[in-house]
């Protein structure tokens, strides 16, 4: 019993990570058919086979960590719009029944607590080890804190000010436009949840 169970939950994981990406969908508000892409380049002929195919999405589903390209023309090119989180309608970014080829990215990060300069996770970047940070730079315009992670964010060096905690239990935390939350941050304090 407990052999079976064990392969369960392998078939769990791994049918997660195979769906890990973004899901395209024809109408507006997710809405209509809708088709998951996963990481890699997917071109003109695949999109086409699809429904939504060619020149059809008009709204996108992104999971946490993943960011999607959109290109108005086959095989990459043309006008293209990169998007980091779920967009409920494209007309307003004059993207809507464009797209003829995509690609799907996974966000680089490793162990640590990132912030980027710019929202989308895109931008200059710093990740922080686990420790206590009295006087730090940069804009946190967007942030990951992996699972496993507390974060403690001030807006006054040396741990004063307003005070952000994120806890990262059972998910990963990604905040595509933290500085709309907490402006500046001067200090910090990374531990690893007991
Ligand atoms: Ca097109």
């Amino acid at each position: 019993m407990k052999k079976i169970f064990k392969i369960l939950a392998i078939g769990a994981l791994f049918q997660h990570a195979c769906y890990a990406g973004v899901t395209v969908y024809k109408d507006i508000n997710y809405k209509g058919s809708s088709v998951k892409y996963g990481v890699g380049a997917h071109n003109y002929n695949e999109i086409k086979r699809n429904n939504p195919g060619d020149d059809a999405i008009s709204s996108v589903k992104i999971d946490p960590g993943y960011r999607i390209i959109l290109y108005w023309d086959p095989n990459y090119r043309g006008r293209s719009l990169t998007l980091t989180k779920d967009t409920p309608n494209l007309v307003i970014y004059g993207a809507n029944d464009q797209t003829s080829s995509l690609r799907v990215e996974k966000i680089a990060v490793n162990g640590t607590f990132k912030r980027w300069n710019n929202t989308g996770y895109s931008g200059a970047s710093t990740t922080w080890k686990v420790g206590e940070y009295r006087n730090v730079n940069g804009n946190f315009s967007s942030i990951f804190v992996p699972r496993g992670f507390s974060v403690t964010l001030f807006s006054a060096q040396n741990f004063s000010g307003n005070v952000v905690a994120l806890r990262a239990q059972d998910n990963d935390i990604w905040i595509d436009d933290f500085s709309a939350i907490c402006p500046s941050i001067k200090s910090l304090v990374i531990e690893k949840n007991g």
